[in-house]
């Protein structure tokens, strides 16, 4: 079998999605996400003009051996968008492989190891009361663990809160909107979110909060402490992710568990925040990691020194990302959790798949392969728009210095 065509497809069914899609000469084809939230022409451009030349006429059967080729080919290694196109070629090579054999792809990789995959929503509102409005839809809906995020009272508006809820779309405007950050009003309101939340809903309801990158090491280390008493399942991103020391100093000081890894491309960002169990999460997904080969490894890496995953799954990692990382999920012997925001009706039209969620879980397609596609005549009918995450400034107009 020979690889024909690979044909980069970029859709903004909502919000801006690039895939992959792989044509071999048998007529099987397989799809992987390339989206990278705010660069999108930047991979897309990437794969079109310096990665789609080189799948032509090769086996698309050799998915370890076009990584290498990709990755240690390029002399440049590691970053987002490298990583994002080369993810993009693997999901859809094991896509491949997957219809080939007649198995959905989670088979190949071992088989199944858990019922189904634990997933977290996200409830957050303005004011408390609305994050307990939201907190009780998650309940309703069977969901066992949920991230609560609250507006900050003095600041007009708070990343990651939002009008829209079960789906939001933080990138949301042509030239990048402003937030105002300050964290002594953070670090005082965020303890008595927890607090109520606790309260209202009992003691073992799963809560996590995800703090953006947004403090400083001891600042971190204060929160964690203070949200000791509500038994937080993760804090996310409590310090920027490149200084694996800062995350040392949040570990002297709290029992509060970390999460982090959205941001990181390979196993050589997280290999020493795994190796000191400086962290309890790693939270890379298919995307952006390298794709399900990169990422198997970072799990195995992080199996070893009793790190779990927790693969982000935002509403920029699109329908063909969240397949394969289900996929992933359910095969590992160290899973976490699954984030899961769900998509728009138009992106679910667009990427027609078979994973579901019943009961606080998602489930992957039991069909061969991973289960998804992209419909490109819908696909066609919502050309891309620029569109970026805001940027953040402390009260004196500051950008946020980390
Ligand atoms: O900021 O997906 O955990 N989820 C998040 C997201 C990310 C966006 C970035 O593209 O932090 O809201
Ligand atoms: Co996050």
């Amino acid at each position: 079998m020979r690889i024909v065509d690979a044909r980069v497809i970029v859709t903004c069914p909502g919000r801006n999605f690039v895939t992959l899609k792989i044509v071999t000469d048998e007529g099987v084809t397989g799809v992987g996400d390339a989206t990278l939230n705010g660069r999108e022409l930047a991979v897309a451009s990437y794969l079109r003009d310096h990665v789609v030349p080189l799948l032509i006429g090769r086996d698309p059967a050799r998915i370890e051996d076009t990584w290498q080729y990709l990755y240690q080919g390029a002399y440049w290694r590691r970053g987002p968008v490298t990583m994002s196109a080369i993810a993009a070629v693997d999901t859809a090579l094991w896509d491949i492989k997957g219809k080939v054999a007649g198995l959905p792809v989670y088979q190949l990789l071992g088989g199944r190891s858990r019922d189904g995959v634990t997933v977290y929503g996200h409830a957050n509102g303005e004011t408390v009361e609305d994050v307990l409005v939201e907190v009780a839809r998650y309940v309703d809906l069977g969901y066992r663990a949920i991230r609560v995020q609250c507006g900050v009272p003095g600041l007009p508006k708070t990343y990651g809160v939002s009008a829209d809820k079960l789906f939001y779309e933080p990138a949301d405007a042509a030239l990048p909107s402003e937030a105002t950050w300050s964290t002594a009003r953070y670090l005082a309101h965020v303890p008595t979110v927890f607090a109520r939340v606790r309260d209202e809903f009992g003691p073992t309801l799963r809560l996590l909060h995800d703090v953006h990158h947004r403090l400083s090491p001891i600042e971190a280390a204060r929160l964690g402490r203070s949200l000791e008493p509500y038994a937080l399942t993760w804090m996310e991103d409590p310090v920027p992710a490149e200084l694996p020391e800062g995350f040392r100093l949040i570990r002297q000081h709290t029992t509060t568990p970390v999460a982090v890894g959205e941001v990181f491309n390979t196993i050589w960002d997280a290999a020493q925040l795994i190796r000191e169990q400086l962290i309890d999460y790693i939270r890379t997904t298919v995307v952006h990691a390298g794709g399900i080969t990169h990422l198997r490894r970072i799990f195995d890496l992080a199996a070893l020194h009793h790190v779990r995953s927790g693969s982000h799954g935002a509403t920029d990692l699109s329908p063909v990302c969240m397949a394969a990382a289900l996929h992933v999920d359910l095969a590992i012997p160290n899973f976490g959790l699954q984030e899961y925001m769900r998509h728009t009706d138009a992106t679910d039209e667009v990427f027609p798949h078979g994973y579901h969620y019943a009961d606080g879980y998602l489930h992957p397609a039991e069909t061969p392969g991973l289960g998804v596609d992209i419909d490109e005549q819908a696909a066609a009918r919502y050309p891309y728009a620029p569109a970026y995450l805001p940027v953040n400034r402390l009260e004196d107009g500051t950008v946020h210095p980390w």
